[in-house]
């Protein structure tokens, strides 16, 4: 049966603060920071495992190989490369799968497959490194060519950030849906991530019916206030849109093109004066997982933040006292991806399909949760400081970590 799995990406040994990312606040904010990689990706096990014993089905996808010595040989690094250039070789970015593809399930596509690209983020260099291995490991996961069809990333210079910039509106994620993408136009002071072209490019390859897509664009104050892909200021999940107020270029005009498409759209806007724009950047309010239970109900996934904010607080309150579509408000620590700007969203992709048709190994279950953790504890560095990155012995710890990883979980193909 088609059923929504989330592909949590498990954040790599490589996990550390560089400030790589120009309009991603909190990447700045924690430039220089140490960082914490077993802790960082427990934290996201913890994650997987709350969501598989609400009853939801459960993904994985894992660390890509790092540092990445190709990308060093490919910009001439030598012992005067800027530290930051050299850092993005070590970047453990592709744990936030929200930026691995973009998925379009099988009933929206015209050959009946579920048709999957990935990003190719060529916006930051640390970020465009990671699509073809990317591509590797969707290759696997989705191999059965009656039920996926994997696509190359769209072509530069188009920048596509994938399912971060995407919405689907349906009825029940097995339903044929509606699907939205927003895009930021260039200009501001702060790049626009995602392109219009890309987006409508992604639509075309996946054999969309243009009736049922929606083009629209990300508020240019969003993207200044820090807002650097639209899912850190809206979720869609079924007939609902969770957004703030100040999301979309037009808003109203954003919401009338939905509801042309989707006329059941049920809309939970969160005004200014409730929570103010960057009250909701810095708390990451909808970088939120907006879950279908198996009971029926919707519950928002939420970082601690937002527990943290009283205004924030206030407002999921009084949100759960009311009779909304949105039944529960549920905090989870995930501190370390979000000091890199990773909420809950962040990290995962969503994909719609059988299980059955999906390659088992990754796909969580109890006994594989346990074998991760374990590979986590026992090999994952404890701390990485900015000074280490280049550290000839901490690159061997971090491939054997990875190595580690890939032997626990059969799948040695990905070294
Ligand atoms: O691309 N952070 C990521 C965060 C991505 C969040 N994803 C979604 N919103 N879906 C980014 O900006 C920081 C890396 C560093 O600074 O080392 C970083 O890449």
């Amino acid at each position: 049966m088609l059923q929504e799995i989330n592909f949590d990406g498990i954040v790599g040994p490589s996990h550390n603060y560089a400030g790589l990312s120009l309009g991603n606040k909190a990447s700045a904010n924690h430039k220089g920071d140490p960082s914490y990689p077993r802790a960082a990706a427990l934290q996201g096990i913890a994650k997987m495992r709350g969501n598989m014993a609400r009853g939801l089905a459960q993904g994985y996808l894992l660390p890509l190989p790092r540092p990445n010595d190709a990308l060093l040989q490919r910009i001439g690094a030598d012992d005067n490369t800027p530290a930051q250039l050299r850092a993005a070789a070590w970047s453990a970015s592709s744990m936030w799968t929200a930026n691995a593809a973009t998925v379009s399930p099988a009933p929206d596509t015209a050959d009946g497959r579920c048709h999957l690209t990935p990003a190719n983020l060529v916006t930051m260099l640390h970020r465009g490194q990671e699509w073809r291995d990317t591509k590797a490991q969707l290759d696997i996961a989705f191999a059965d060519v009656a039920h996926f069809k994997v696509h190359d990333a769209v072509p530069p210079t188009f920048g596509d950030e994938g399912a971060a910039n995407h919405m689907r509106f349906c009825e029940g994620h097995g339903a044929a849906g509606v699907e939205v993408f927003v895009y930021g136009k260039p200009g501001g002071k702060f790049p626009a991530r995602q392109h219009e072209q890309a987006s409508r490019a992604v639509a075309r390859l996946h054999g969309l019916d243009p009736a049922k897509c929606v083009f629209i664009e990300q508020n240019p104050a969003a993207i200044e206030a820090g807002a650097f892909h639209n899912d850190v200021v809206s979720v869609a999940n079924e007939r609902v849109l969770f957004t703030h107020a100040e999301a979309f270029a037009d808003q109203a005009a954003a919401y009338d093109a939905i509801r042309a498409a989707f006329p059941a759209l049920e809309l939970v806007e969160v005004p200014s004066d409730a929570v103010s724009l960057a009250e909701a950047i810095k708390t990451y309010l909808f970088n939120a997982q907006l879950l279908t239970l198996p009971s029926g109900e919707m519950a928002l996934i939420v970082p601690e933040e937002c527990r943290e904010s009283p205004s924030v607080w206030a407002w999921a309150e009084q949100m759960m006292a009311s009779n909304g579509p949105i039944r529960q408000v549920i905090p989870v620590d995930v501190r370390q991806s979000m000091a890199n700007g990773g909420g809950p969203a962040c990290l995962r992709l969503r994909v719609v399909a059988d299980p059955a048709t999906v390659d088992p190994r990754f796909l969580l279950d109890e006994a594989r949760a346990d074998r991760i953790e374990q590979t986590i504890a026992a090999h994952w560095p404890q701390q990485i400081d900015p000074s280490d990155i280049g550290n000839t012995a901490l690159a061997t710890q971090i491939r054997n970590a990875r190595g580690a990883l890939l032997d626990v979980l059969n799948l040695d193909a990905l070294a």
